[in-house]
């Protein structure tokens, strides 16, 4: 016989030396599938091909018996249903999504955990009601400072049974492009994306979109549950509190030219000029610079951006490198208005979040 906490509170690790990826890790990873990159290609990614995060099981929510709840420190609670929800003003934002982890798995020591290499991200419309108004209906108390944001899905974490819940401070939930968005791409939210309605926060990383929403809770205090003390923290050792993880870091990614070879992705093309072209988004400010190099960071050459659609969205960028035969390490990196550049040396962490560093594409030229 054993306790619960014997068979699964497996605590955060980091792999040994040239400690390969787990079975269990490959489940993950199969479950929580990222971007193909060649889908770097769409302004708006197409539902389907989004990168997909979810920590437990996708709940069975019933849309006719959902009801958000809004409590905690609040002058009038609210218990609204999808309809009443669907009756409130409306609008859709663009918006850039990318998973804390992403680059984790390029990390070295790399730590134990859902393992991302580039491709944890993806941009969709996501239409809902701002949820600044929802929340001045209830009447936010003056002594609150967080929300709380509840979903309908349970599990463990490292020894700990809970629903999957994140806190905001009240500033941002009460940003008036944060939506309950019951909406993505113009269709119904899909099952996986956190249907019927999800939390969408501009700019922050992914835990923040509280998906399968029930609960909205203001708090007096700040938030001490799972996700935000323990979870989500930049941290050096694990007795380190760390900071917590907030807006998304600038990233540009290459949409991969020519062919890949199938097992190992490497691309193929022939030799001449190549257009490069790309994604690059940050949550802090708009993206004002990419580079690329075509020798493993040695020299860098600018881009050429395309339009920033929308605050929070992903921006495009070409790029033209006249390709001689042999291999090379393509790589690419950008800087935001607010002055933080994608570093090309890992900033290791040991839970692998918030880690921004240049991607790293071999090709092959012919
Ligand atoms: N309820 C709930 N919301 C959640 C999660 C989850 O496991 N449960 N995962 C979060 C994480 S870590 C990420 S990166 C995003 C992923 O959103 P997506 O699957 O729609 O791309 O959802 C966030 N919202
Ligand atoms: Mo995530």
């Amino acid at each position: 016989m054993g306790t619960v906490e014997d068979w699964v509170s497996a605590p955060a690790r980091v792999a040994e030396p040239g400690e390969g990826v787990s079975v269990d890790e490959l489940r993950l990873a199969a479950r929580n599938h990222g971007l193909p990159l060649e889908a770097l290609r769409y302004d708006v990614t197409p539902a389907g091909l989004h990168y997909l995060l979810t920590h437990y099981d996708i709940p069975a929510l019933d849309p006719a018996g959902w009801r958000l709840t809004v409590s905690g420190a609040v002058a009038r609670p609210l218990s609204l249903s999808l309809d009443d929800l669907r009756a409130r003003p409306r609008v859709t934002h663009r918006v850039t999504l990318e998973c804390a982890g992403n680059g984790r798995a390029r990390l070295s020591p790399r730590p134990v955990s859902q393992p991302w290499l580039d491709e944890a991200v993806g941009t969709a419309e996501w239409s809902g009601t701002p949820l600044a108004a929802v929340l001045a209906e209830a009447g936010v108390a003056p002594s609150a400072v967080d929300v709380a944001f509840t979903g309908a899905d349970r599990g463990l974490e490292r020894g700990v049974e809970q629903t999957y819940q994140r806190g905001l401070p009240l500033a941002e939930a009460l940003r008036d492009d944060v939506l309950l968005a019951d909406e993505m791409n113009g269709g119904p939210l899909p099952p996986q994306h956190g249907a019927p309605v999800r939390l969408i926060v501009p700019g922050w990383y992914g835990m923040a979109h509280v998906k399968w929403l029930v609960g909205v809770d203001v708090l007096e205090s700040a938030f001490d549950g799972f996700q935000n003390v323990t979870a989500y923290r930049v941290k050096q050792s694990a007795d380190d509190p760390g900071e917590p993880v907030t807006r998304i870091l600038p990233r540009a990614l290459i949409q991969p030219p020519g062919v890949p070879d199938f097992q190992s992705r490497v691309r193929v093309l022939d030799s001449g000029v190549v257009e490069l072209t790309g994604r690059a988004w940050s949550g802090w400010a708009p993206v004002e610079s990419v580079e690329v190099s075509t020798d493993d960071g040695g020299t860098w050459r600018p881009a050429e951006l395309g339009p920033q659609p929308a605050p929070y969205a992903w921006r495009s960028w070409r790029f033209e490198w006249t390709a001689h035969p042999g291999r090379h390490e393509l790589r690419a990196r950008a800087r935001d208005a607010a002055g933080h550049e994608q570093p090309v040396d890992q900033a290791w962490n040991r839970q692998g979040v918030a880690n921004n560093h240049a991607q790293q594409l071999t090709v092959v030229v012919r």
